[in-house]
C-alpha cells in the first residue's frame, strides 16, 4: 500500500480557511447592525430593514453551523484519527430534522415577512387623490420629473407629438397642458405624505434607486411601472440609476427634495407659470 507522504490535518491550510471564512462573516455582522444600515427616512423602510435583518441572521447562523460541521469532520476524521473508511456512513437522522427546521425558518421568513413587503410594495398603492403624483422619465443619462401643476391633472402625451423642443410628446392643445412642469434632475416632494411615480424610459433600461428613501424600480422604454414611498423627513437625497445603462450611467444622479407642504405648493405654484417646457428636456 501506497503511503501518502503528510498524514494527518494540514494545520496550516486549516487556519488559513478559517480566517478566510471568519474575516467576511465579521463584515456582515457589522453591516447589518441596525446602526450600519442605510439611512432610512421613508415610512415603508423600516419593514425592508427588519426583513434584510432577519434573513442574514439565518443565514449566519446556517453559515456558523456549517462552518462548525466543516471544522468538526476535518478534526474527526483526519487520516490519523481514522485511517479506515467506514463504508456503512451515517445512520442518525439529525441531519434531516436539521434540514426541516431550516426549512421551517426559510418558510416563515418566505410567508410572514417577505410576501406581505412584496404586496405592499407592488399592489397597494396611494390614491391618487391623497399622494404627490409625479411621471418620472428616465433618459441617457437624466431623470425627469412631470409634474400636473397645483390642480392635479396631467395632459396627455403621445409619440406623435414628439419634436426638438418636446421630448416627451406633451398635447400642447390639451388645457392642462399650460400648467404641467417638467423638471430635469432634482425633484421636489412635500415631507409625510404618501409619493406615486409612474417609471418609464424614453431609450433603455435604467433603474430610479433612492436608498435612504428604500425605493429601486426598473424604468423599461415601452412601459410605465407605479412604484411608492412616503419621506418622513426633510432632507435632500440622492437618485442614482441601478441599472448599468450606457456609458455614463455613473453620472445618471438626480435628487429628490423634500420639503414642507407650505414650501412644495410654493414651489409647484412657481414652476407651474413657468409652464411645462421650463427646466425640462436635456440639461
Ligand atoms: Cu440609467
Amino acid at each position: 500500500m501506497q503511503e501518502s507522504p503528510k498524514k494527518g490535518l494540514n494545520w496550516w491550510l486549516f487556519f488559513a480557511s478559517a480566517l478566510l471564512l471568519i474575516i467576511p462573516t465579521c463584515y456582515v455582522v457589522y453591516n447589518i447592525s441596525p446602526a450600519n444600515m442605510p439611512r432610512n427616512d421613508s415610512a415603508q423602510g423600516g419593514e425592508i430593514d427588519h426583513l434584510i435583518t432577519y434573513v442574514h441572521v439565518l443565514m449566519g447562523a446556517l453559515f456558523v453551523g456549517w462552518l462548525g460541521f466543516f471544522f468538526y469532520v476535518l478534526l474527526r476524521f483526519n487520516k490519523n484519527r481514522q485511517p479506515v473508511a467506514d463504508y456503512a456512513g451515517v445512520k442518525s437522522h439529525a441531519s434531516t430534522w436539521l434540514e426541516a427546521v431550516v426549512a421551517i425558518f426559510e418558510a416563515v421568513l418566505l410567508i410572514g415577512f417577505a410576501i406581505p413587503v412584496w404586496s405592499r410594495a407592488v399592489d397597494k398603492f396611494p390614491k391618487e387623490n391623497e399622494a404627490t403624483v409625479i411621471k418620472v422619465i428616465a433618459q441617457q443619462f437624466q431623470w425627469n420629473g412631470w409634474y400636473p401643476g397645483p390642480h392635479g391633472v396631467f395632459c396627455t402625451n403621445d409619440a406623435k407629438f414628439f419634436s426638438g423642443d418636446n421630448t416627451f410628446g406633451l398635447d400642447k392643445s390639451d388645457p392642462h397642458y399650460k400648467e404641467n412642469f417638467i423638471v430635469a434632475k432634482d425633484l421636489v416632494v412635500p415631507v409625510g405624505k404618501p409619493v406615486l411615480v409612474y417609471i418609464s424610459s424614453l431609450d433603455v433600461i435604467h433603474c430610479f434607486a433612492c436608498k435612504p428613501l428604500r425605493i429601486t424600480q426598473d424604468a423599461i422604454p415601452g412601459m410605465v411601472f407605479p412604484a411608492h414611498f412616503t419621506p418622513v423627513k426633510l432632507g435632500t437625497y440622492q437618485i442614482n440609476c441601478a441599472q448599468l445603462c450606457g456609458l455614463s450611467h455613473y453620472g445618471m444622479r438626480g435628487t429628490i427634495k423634500v420639503v414642507s407642504q407650505t414650501d412644495y405648493d410654493k414651489w409647484v405654484a412657481e414652476k407651474s407659470k413657468a409652464g411645462a417646457s421650463a427646466g425640462g428636456g436635456y440639461e
